[in-house]
């Protein structure tokens, strides 16, 4: 007999909407001129000329009105605002991290971290680079090696955990310049640039084992470490029954110190920490953070900001909050799916990643393709994604010449809490027609290109 399908298969929005920002749809002539003011890059665009904005995730969340009521309970004294003990308790309950500094957003922990930890001369090996952890890395001196497993440079693999740790890489890189010189791997989970792709845990209990053994530190970029709990609940075998905060909490054991970007998991708009349990690191990051940032009880953040983070991390561990952040992701690749629109696979965490390399073969990499497809998509429908590829990634510091990533992607990210299914099914509809009429399309050279992370301010013309 036929097995009965099963009937209770859909979620829902965990919330009703109380406060609306309308949008506003413009007609193709206007976004062909905003494109060409913008030099193709969707960062230079107005946001008045955005009809669905998938640039990113960050700091476009949607705050619940529990956190909103937060705001007015800001303590904004200069020096040991009520808030920032508010947000400082929450730290040690669920990432379990008895010190935290807080910092305006995620680079300025990443910025001291980096110059804490790293020595002229050093490297730093982690699984896939980030833009911004890179950047400070080499400012810092040292050198980033990617020691994520192969199958993360492959869009086609369907590996479940793409954001692990090759071992063997790691081992060779050890073998290479010697533990000494490695003065921390850096973590991150999910992992943003191969599409928003997880590590498991024993890949994480593994790579711990390696690090004591040699004497390296270990430390996670948690920006988005829920999504990772919630992936480890789904995908791998012992973990099913337990919580995202208990994920969480397990998780953040196997580490001597985070940083995170608040903006991402903590539902929040403007926010970042460092948090540790190394009483030295903390004691420096507690001291530079007053030269960067502000006072080591705000870290540049106003007294609401960091209420509305601490209630913000009550809520990201909440399960219905993030299945139905991740399966947002999951249906908008399943549409996409459906017009065989090339993607990274599985779907990510936070965005979906079209395969800019597949989607406009007859572009060479050096025409940016990621780049071109990012625009046209904007002037197609005003849906605004972003460029990750041959552009994000830059130059190497010593040549001079482009890094070519294997992964030329754009990426389509959801804000939590903010766009409908419907939102979704525009997106889908435009870039089914951008597939259609992709034969058609030039790429794009550099006419301006800033020193550093180029991608924010770098301007394009149409070849
Ligand atoms: N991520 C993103 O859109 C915003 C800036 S880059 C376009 O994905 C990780 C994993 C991030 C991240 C920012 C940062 C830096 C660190 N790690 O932007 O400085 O995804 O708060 O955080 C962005 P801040």
């Amino acid at each position: 007999m036929a097995k009965k399908k099963a009937i209770k298969q859909s979620w829902a929005e965990p919330f009703k909407i109380k406060v609306v920002e309308p949008i506003k749809m413009t007609d193709r002539k206007h976004r062909e001129k905003c494109a060409k003011e913008a030099g193709y890059n969707t960062f230079l665009l107005k946001s008045a000329d955005v009809y669905i904005d998938l640039l990113t995730d960050s700091g476009t969340n949607a705050m619940s009105d529990y956190q909103w009521a937060g705001m007015m309970l800001g303590d904004e004294a200069y020096a040991g605002s009520k808030n920032f003990y508010h947000l400082w308790d929450n730290v040690k309950k669920y990432y379990g991290m008895p010190y935290f500094v807080p910092t305006h957003q995620g680079r300025a922990a990443e910025h001291m971290i980096s110059k804490i930890l790293i020595k002229e001369g050093d490297y730093i090996p982690g699984n896939m680079y980030f833009t911004t952890t890179r950047l400070h890395q080499e400012l810092a001196g040292g050198t980033f090696v990617d020691v994520i497993i192969d199958e993360a440079h492959d869009p086609a693999s369907e590996h479940p955990f793409k954001g692990n740790i090759d071992l063997k890489k790691l081992e060779k890189l050890v073998k290479e310049v010697g533990a000494k010189k490695i003065p921390y791997v850096s973590m991150a989970g999910p992992v943003n640039m191969a599409g928003g792709q997880p590590f498991s845990m024993k890949n994480l209990q593994e790579v711990r084992d390696f690090t004591k053994k040699h004497k390296i530190k270990l430390w996670f970029d948690a920006t988005r470490a829920c999504e990772n709990a919630f992936f480890v609940k789904e995908r791998e075998k012992g973990y099913q029954d337990k919580t995202i905060a208990q994920i969480l909490k397990e998780m953040c054991k196997y580490f001597d110190g985070l940083w995170v970007s608040a903006k991402k998991d903590l539902l929040v708009n403007i926010g970042g920490f460092l948090a540790t349990r190394d009483r030295k690191v903390y004691q420096e990051a507690r001291n530079m953070v007053v030269v960067y940032e502000g006072l080591h009880t705000y870290g540049g953040l106003a007294g609401r900001d960091m209420e509305a983070m601490a209630r913000g991390i009550e809520e990201m561990v909440e399960y219905e909050n993030i299945r139905m952040r991740v399966k947002q992701v999951e249906y908008a690749g399943m549409q996409l799916a459906k017009y065989k629109i090339p993607m990274v696979q599985p779907y990510g965490g936070h965005a979906i990643f079209l395969d800019a390399k597949k989607f406009l073969r007859h572009i060479p990499q050096d025409q940016f393709p990621a780049q071109t497809l990012a625009s046209e998509i904007y002037i197609d429908s005003g849906v605004r994604g972003m460029e990750r590829g041959i552009v994000s990634a830059g130059r190497d510091p010593e040549t001079g010449e482009n890094r070519k990533p294997k992964l030329e992607l754009v990426r389509l990210t959801f804000p939590r809490r903010v766009y409908t299914q419907s939102h979704i099914d525009v997106m889908v509809e435009s870039i089914a027609s951008v597939y259609e009429e992709r034969k058609s399309i030039k790429g794009l050279k550099f006419v301006y290109e800033p020193k550093y992370l180029r991608f924010f301010q770098g301007k394009f013309e149409k070849l």
